[in-house]
């Protein structure tokens, strides 16, 4: 299933960088974003994923978030996230950049995990910027409102705004210096988070695609694993770390 040469590049390398998408959530019960399974009451994401459509109608945005937060609270890392916390361990310098806002990386237990889309345990008045958990505002039907008046909005990256900047350059950095990167479950269609393999692989890394079919990036991958990722990245820690 792996070639001889991800396996040896794989055990020799000192920097590892993990890129993660939608997909890796999926066998955690998270729905992805694109296809006939991603869509949430038959809204593409772009036109819910906005402030402009946040400001039209923030009850309609606020049920999307609020059906996704109560599914996140409810549910649990796979085995795809705690084979890339066991890759970790074994690695000098290992980074997962996420554009997941679902925590289950940390959850997992990985520890350096870059978080280019938010995290969507946090919110924050769009006034004040006042900051509330989840805990306090999940009961409201409705859009929920700060003490000020202002709206609160889960602390996202929405379409047309920009990555939190630290994230990004961390996130940049890694695949910068990566000997071998994953593209884990992401059709790669959204920038700049989906530029990373590239600059990965221009900077000498190998790019390693793990997702059910073949997606924008699968060309120019050097190989590409077609299947779950939450049976294929466990697999691939047997296959790799057994003798070392
Ligand atoms: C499995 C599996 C299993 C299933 N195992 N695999 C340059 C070029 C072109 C466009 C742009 C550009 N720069 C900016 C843009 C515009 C825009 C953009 O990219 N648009 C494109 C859609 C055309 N980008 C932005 O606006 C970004 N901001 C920005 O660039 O700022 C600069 C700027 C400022 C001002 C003006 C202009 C520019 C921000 C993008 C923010 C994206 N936000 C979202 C929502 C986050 C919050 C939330 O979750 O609600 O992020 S949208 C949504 O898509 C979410 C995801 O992180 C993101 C990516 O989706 P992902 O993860 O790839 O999921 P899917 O569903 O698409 O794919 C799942 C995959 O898994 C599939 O391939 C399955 O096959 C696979 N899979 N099960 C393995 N078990
Ligand atoms: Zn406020």
């Amino acid at each position: 299933m792996f070639s001889d040469k991800l396996i040896s590049r794989l055990k020799d390398a000192k920097l590892v960088a993990v890129f993660t998408g939608a997909g890796i959530s999926a066998e955690s019960g998270v729905p992805t974003f694109r296809g006939e399974d991603g869509l949430w009451k038959k809204f593409r994401p772009e036109e819910l994923a906005n402030f402009d459509a946040f400001i039209r109608n923030p009850d309609l945005v606020w049920e999307w978030y609020r059906y996704r937060k109560k599914i996140i609270a409810d549910i649990k890392p796979n085995p795809g996230h705690y084979a890339l916390a066991e890759m970790e361990k074994r690695h000098e310098h290992f980074a997962i950049i996420t554009q997941n806002i679902d925590n289950l990386h940390r959850r997992a237990g990985s520890k350096t995990v870059y978080e280019l889309h938010g995290n969507i345990e946090r919110n924050y008045c769009i006034d004040c910027r006042k900051s509330y958990s989840n805990k306090e505002i999940i009961a409201q039907e409705k859009a929920p409102r700060c003490t000020c008046g202002g709206l609160i909005r889960p602390d996202v990256v929405w379409f047309g705004e920009f990555l939190p900047q630290d994230q990004w350059d961390a996130g940049e950095a890694a695949a910068e210096r990566a000997e071998v990167f994953f593209s884990v479950g992401t059709s790669a269609v959204v920038y700049p988070a989906a530029s990373l393999p590239m600059i990965a692989k221009r900077a000498g890394a190998y790019v390693v695609e793990i997702n059910l079919e073949r997606t924008e990036l699968s060309h120019q991958a050097d190989e590409v694993l077609l299947g779950k990722s939450g049976e294929i990245l466990p697999k691939l820690i047997n296959a790799c770390y057994q003798n070392k």
